[in-house]
């Protein structure tokens, strides 16, 4: 009995290791018209995957009291939205998307991803 414990406690300390330095940096979502980002050290998910030929609404909740995040840069749809605290914003990307583009906060320090497939 005691052998399993010390097993399982083990296992749980390796899966936690491994979720803390790869887990954390990379989410990917695949959004069909809509979806939710978390904006808290960053943004959960950070890489989404889009339709091609879709309109998306992309949907940002900050909760990080960092104010450089207060600001959200669109470069490739030269979109910049302000994100109050707490407070859905709703950025709406309409085709044509790029193959890849990115969207980042007022400082480029945190960043996302946004891949469009077919
Ligand atoms: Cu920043």
């Amino acid at each position: 009995m005691d052998k399993i414990i010390v097993t399982l406690s083990g296992l749980f300390a390796i899966v936690g290791i491994y979720w803390f330095f790869f887990g954390k940096k990379e989410t990917a979502v695949s959004a069909n018209e809509a979806l939710t980002i978390i904006v808290d050290g960053g943004y959960k998910p950070n890489i989404l995957r889009i339709k091609k030929d879709k309109s998306v609404k992309l949907t940002f909740i900050r909760k990080d009291q960092n104010s450089c995040l207060e600001d959200l840069i669109f470069p490739d749809y030269k979109i910049k939205e302000y994100l109050p605290m707490n407070q859905p914003v709703t950025v709406t990307l309409t085709p044509p998307h790029p193959a890849v583009s990115s969207f980042h906060c007022g400082m480029n320090m945190f960043q996302g991803r946004i891949e469009a497939t077919t």
